[in-house]
């Protein structure tokens, strides 16, 4: 559902506003659909009338919770047919295009997921390729329903960037890369140290606390996109070079000489990643929320893309709920019961996606660490889907 201000033209050319209404409202569905023909007439009132309309209008707006509250996102990515995912250009295992152009990581695969959720076809999306800095604002503008970025939840982003964080895809966290024969073993002998990370990130931020903390002078060298500052760490500009530690794994494939290069030891922030939604929608915000949860609860079901079939016949009532075998969950999402379904056989659970992204079955082979179930000694954790 949703109400957004309307400006519409008259004859005298000169524009006009109105409400607009688009909502599956009981009470508004008619103004609606009659809006084109209410603006024409609309024109044509006395300023009396006009005001009467308003009035009218805003009651029926009113009686929503709030036009905030109420941006369709889920109604415009239907009517447009695909969902409009603002990813990493080239983040290795969460979002970067392969040879044919076709985008490969967790990140691109939450998206994917979330497409084949809605429209039966995983490949119902359009990656947006997005600098750390563009990222926000190309989220609250529209210009993509969701972020599923390498996205610290922080916050100030949850709050005064008017977002939402709808989860966490993988916890990480905050590391440093130099070069061996710096001789260094520990950031504590960074002191000094001159530091190449990117701008617009936390990593950028942490650095500074870090440091300042441990009362050890250094200096920053920002970057726009991560090529620019491991090409400047390369280029031997700055001693270390400082990302969340998930991807200096990958970016160490990339350089030249990777053997030359360590990863230190310390982790100095907390880098809890997952996708990022406009606040206002509650209907999308708890689309996103919940496909993250089914991506972990099917894991902890023990239901993957390979034998979701056969556990449909499943007697586990959590099973069946998820598979939509009972109950209704699926509609409650403003979706049908099978979309679960769709979701895991598309991208699987959420371990054949940390596997194939990220862990065993890639290039990166990221231990799961922290991001274990809970069951397993990790911190994944699904509320209940009932
Ligand atoms: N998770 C952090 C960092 C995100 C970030 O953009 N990291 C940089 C590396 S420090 C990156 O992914 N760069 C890839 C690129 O832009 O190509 C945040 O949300 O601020």
């Amino acid at each position: 559902m949703r109400v957004r201000q309307a400006f519409g033209r008259c004859n005298d050319g000169k524009l006009r506003r109105l409400v607009r209404l688009h909502a599956s409202s009981p009470n508004c569905i008619e103004m609606d659909a009659h809006h084109t023909r209410l603006m024409d007439n609309f024109c044509d009132m006395s300023t009396t009338m006009k005001w009467i309309v308003r009035a009218l209008l805003v009651a029926c707006a009113a009686w929503l919770p709030s036009a905030q509250a109420l941006a369709a996102t889920l109604d415009d990515v239907k009517a447009k047919g695909f969902v409009s995912c603002g990813v990493n250009h080239g983040l290795p295992g969460f979002s970067s295009s392969d040879e044919k152009g076709r985008w490969q990581g967790m990140d691109a695969d939450l998206c994917r997921g979330l497409a084949a959720a809605i429209f039966a076809d995983p490949d119902k999306v359009k990656f947006v390729p997005l600098t750390a800095k563009e990222r926000f604002t190309a989220l609250q503008s529209g210009e993509v329903d969701i972020l599923s970025r390498n996205t610290t939840w922080t916050m100030t982003r949850d709050t005064a960037l008017g977002l939402h964080f709808a989860g966490v895809t993988y916890y990480d966290g905050q590391g440093f890369m130099v070069h061996k024969k710096l001789g260094v073993g520990s950031v504590l002998e960074l002191s000094g140290a001159t530091i190449c990370t990117q701008a617009g990130t936390t990593t950028e931020m942490n650095v500074g606390d870090f440091f300042d903390t441990k009362n050890m002078p250094f200096k920053l060298l920002t970057f726009d996109k991560t090529e620019e500052s491991v090409q400047a760490y390369e280029a031997g500009q700055c001693n270390a070079f400082t990302a969340d530690a998930s991807q200096l794994y990958a970016f160490r494939l990339n350089l030249a000489e990777p053997d030359d290069h360590i990863v230190l030891p310390e982790i100095i922030s907390k880098e809890p990643l997952g996708p990022v939604v406009r606040q206002g929608d509650d209907q999308w915000f708890n689309l996103v929320k919940w496909t993250v949860f089914a991506l972990i609860e099917a894991e902890e079901l023990g239901i993957t893309s390979e034998n979701i079939d056969e556990k449909r016949t499943s007697e586990n009532p959590a099973v069946r709920r998820l598979l939509g075998v009972e109950g209704d969950l699926g509609r409650k999402l403003g979706l049908d019961n099978d979309w679960a379904v769709r979701l895991i056989k598309s991208v699987g659970n959420y371990s054949e996606m940390f596997d194939r992204n990220i862990g065993e079955g890639s290039p990166l082979n990221i231990a799961r660490g922290i991001n274990k179930l809970w069951s397993d000694g990790g911190i994944l954790y699904a509320p209940p889907l009932r």
